[in-house]
């Protein structure tokens, strides 16, 4: 009888077997998929990666350090909206996906990937902290023949310089006794054409039998497997994929305050522009740049390059330009409200949507909190609406988002579209509201008098 939280398979035996034999021994597990994996961090990069596992027939164990959260997916219940509960419940009855903040079973598990946040400090320097408990847990059960793979998106060098360090703290040698690579995560929450499935994975070991080994367990799940020479080339390619968004972002937002003082329309000039078949990739200005990767990814490059004596200057214009958008969103409201003769102050100002981009629920780094408490410090009084956020938290202020069907029950002087959700009734919004200052050109094409863009 399988003891509830454990799988029946006995964990294989790597000692004695050399490398060459933790190799072929751990590629025939993987292949054959009889191998125990496990993934530490459950959250939308871990949780769909843990029941892709499960679907692909291995034994996953789903490690993290939040209870609640352990119990949940125990319950088969998906607290990710990219993982349907239908399909994590499917594994857990059929006995593949336990969950379980029990770090010990990390020494039944053939394969590990770490999948734990990596933030900044309020300094703009990395904060490794949760890589680093990780990886302690890691290293506290670390048998001979595991494969360590880490995912969290960090600057070239983490994996070599203070992953390898903490696991070989075990006394076990990376090369000689375990595995290590990297492989950054390309998860894009909410996106529902590329899935953990199809979206390609990178992956560089610290040696070529680490390499092989990573991609023989991606292979299982992931429809391309990209190989690369190393975990520092790994590392970098997500820092350059994330860091190339930031500074085109930047640029685009740079041109908005051109076009602006040239008197030319910057969403004419993009959509224009983006009929070139080569050679060109639209980006659109907004309010900032949010999210949990966009705005901080380039500073984990930035930061390990002046470590280096070298200055990205292209990665810290694009964060002072992206930076200081809200404020110039702020300056077009208080100029609308001029046109009408209104001060800023004890204006009603209603956003619509404050999640950091369209049809989500994330409000990290969102450029509307930015904005919101600007636009509070000149004293302008702020309602919302976001199908997406129900409440907000900014300062001491609690705001409760207005329902959709309400929002025009109140008198507001100024609506400012932030975040251009998919479900907001902008008709209505044109028709309703008294002017508007469109961030997101989710009013395009119309000539309203009372519509005021970036
Ligand atoms: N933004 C602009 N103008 C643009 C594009 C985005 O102002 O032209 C803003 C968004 O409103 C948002 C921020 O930038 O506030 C980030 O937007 P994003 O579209 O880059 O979305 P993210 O943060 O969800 O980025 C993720 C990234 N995925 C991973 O890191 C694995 C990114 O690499 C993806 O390219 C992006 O999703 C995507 O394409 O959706």
């Amino acid at each position: 009888m399988r003891k509830r939280g454990s799988f029946p398979q006995e964990t294989a035996c790597y000692s004695g077997i050399g490398m060459g034999g933790a190799t072929t021994l751990l590629l025939e597990r993987l292949n054959n998929r009889s191998a125990t994996v496990g993934v530490i961090g459950l959250g939308y990069v871990g949780l769909p990666l843990l029941v892709e596992f499960a679907k692909a027939g291995f034994s996953a164990f789903g490690f993290d350090v939040d209870g609640a959260k352990v119990e949940r997916i125990g319950r088969g219940e998906s607290d990710i909206p990219d993982v349907a509960t239908e399909e994590l419940a499917a594994a857990v009855d059929a006995g593949r996906l336990v969950a379980t903040s029990d770090f010990q079973k990390l020494a039944e598990v053939d394969t590990v990937n770490i999948c734990v946040p990596t933030p900044l400090r309020k300094t703009k320097d990395p904060d490794l902290s949760f890589v680093a408990a990780a990886t302690e847990s890691v290293s506290a059960h670390l048998h001979p023949g595991q494969l360590i793979i880490l995912e969290s998106t960090t600057y070239p060098g983490t994996t070599e310089e203070v992953v390898q360090p903490l696991l070989e703290r075990s006394g076990l040698k990376v090369g000689q006794d375990f595995f290590l690579a990297f492989s950054p995560e390309r998860v894009d929450p909410g996106n529902s054409e590329w899935r953990t499935a199809n979206i390609p994975k990178v992956v560089g070991g610290v040696d070529s039998a680490s390499t092989e080994v990573a991609a023989a367990l991606y292979r299982q799940i992931v429809k391309t497997v990209v190989p690369v020479s190393s975990t520092r080339v790994a590392e970098m390619v997500k820092l350059l994929e994330n860091t190339f968004r930031a500074v085109n972002i930047g640029l685009v937002n740079e041109l908005a305050l051109m076009c602006r003082d040239l008197e030319v329309n910057v969403w004419e000039v993009i959509d224009a522009a983006k009929t070139k078949p080569f050679g060109f990739m639209p980006f659109y200005p907004g309010p900032g740049l949010g999210g949990h990767c966009i705005p901080i990814d380039p500073f984990y490059l930035s930061w390990k390059a002046r470590q280096n004596g070298f200055e990205s200057r292209f990665i810290e214009l694009a964060g002072h330009i992206n930076g200081r958008m809200p404020r110039y969103v702020l300056e077009r409201v208080s100029d609308a409200l001029n046109t009408v003769g209104k001060p800023l102050k004890g204006a009603a100002i209603h956003l619509f949507g404050v999640a950091y981009k369209a049809n989500v629920g994330d409000v990290r780094e969102s450029p509307a909190l930015d904005l919101s408490q600007l636009l509070q410090e000149r004293g302008a009084k702020l309602s919302y609406s976001d199908p997406y956020v129900a409440s907000l938290e900014l300062g001491q202020v609690h705001l409760e988002a207005i329902e959709p069907s309400a929002t025009f029950d109140q008198e507001f002087d100024c609506a400012v579209i932030t975040t251009p959700h998919a479900s907001f009734d902008y008709d209505e919004i044109v028709r309703r509201s008294p002017l508007i200052v469109d961030t997101r050109n989710a009013l395009r094409g119309r000539t309203d008098l009372h519509i005021v863009r970036l």
